[in-house]
């Protein structure tokens, strides 16, 4: 759906290769003009010490079931916020409100991704002064998001247990993307035998990517908390680490 990432580059080169040409440099200069924006966004989260992370995973993976809860758990220790991208409906963003945390919905109409501009029109809704954390929910694809910087500080990747262990090596660009990757909904390790926790982790690290898994679900305290312990230690650093910059 979007001339950015190249996604219908490939379709249309076959035809014309002029038309490939534009199409590559149309891409690159969309790109471009996307990066300058996400550091614009980077730098304004940065001058209100808001830590941003960017969910991205395949659709119903368990992104916002995973924010719900995560939330629910941390809402008293910190302010957090999100924002939220479909190409339709505000069905994820209600869920979040019923929390009481303030959500913003991007609806991207026929748009696989969020962009920088997108990120830069929607965070004038919020009060990042008054904000430690902004989640991104990135729209549901494991191809276009990972192409298009936001201006985020971290990259939460999602594999869910019944898409599959061999998600990683089939979309390398999103998981080369990961600061941490979650294997979300493990109570389902039971049912979906051909599921291998050992083979999804080799085959993320052969993206070539040693950024850290860990294993969750919402089902389970035991296993959703080692998430929680991650996310409170990079909460905790960033909010540290600006505010020893600010001084
Ligand atoms: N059993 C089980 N179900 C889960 C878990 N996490 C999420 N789900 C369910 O999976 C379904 C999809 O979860 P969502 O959180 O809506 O997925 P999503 O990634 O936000 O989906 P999109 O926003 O459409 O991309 C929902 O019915 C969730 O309740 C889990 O750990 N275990
Ligand atoms: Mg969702």
């Amino acid at each position: 759906m979007c001339g950015g990432c190249g996604c219908e580059s490939k379709k249309e080169s076959s035809l014309n290769t002029d038309f490939r040409v534009d199409v590559v440099n149309m891409a690159e200069d969309i790109k471009g003009k996307n990066a300058a924006v996400a550091k614009t966004n980077k730098a304004l989260f940065d001058a209100h010490n808001v830590l941003v992370i960017n969910l991205m995973s395949s659709p119903g993976s368990g992104k916002t079931r995973l924010l719900e809860e995560t939330l629910r758990r941390l809402k008293h220790r910190y302010q957090f916020a999100v924002l939220e991208g479909d190409l339709e409906t505000e069905n994820d963003a209600n869920r979040i409100r019923r929390h009481g945390i303030h959500a913003e919905q991007i609806a991207t109409g026929q748009g696989c991704h969020l962009d920088a501009d997108m990120v830069s029109t929607a965070i004038g809704n919020f009060e990042l002064a008054s904000l430690d954390v902004l989640f991104i929910e990135n729209v549901g694809n494991l191809i276009c998001p990972a192409c298009f910087d936001l201006g985020q500080h971290k990259n939460v990747i999602l594999l869910s247990v019944p898409e599959g262990d061999d998600k990683p090596e089939k979309y390398p660009i999103m998981f080369r993307a990961a600061d941490v990757m979650l294997i979300t909904k493990t109570d389902f390790l039971d049912f979906v035998m051909e599921f291998d926790v050992s083979r999804a982790i080799k085959s993320f690290n052969s993206v070539g990517d040693n950024a850290p898994v860990l294993e969750v679900s919402v089902k389970d305290d035991e296993r959703f908390n080692g998430w929680l312990a991650y996310l409170t230690q990079i909460i905790d650093t960033h909010l540290s680490n600006q505010t020893r910059q600010h001084r």
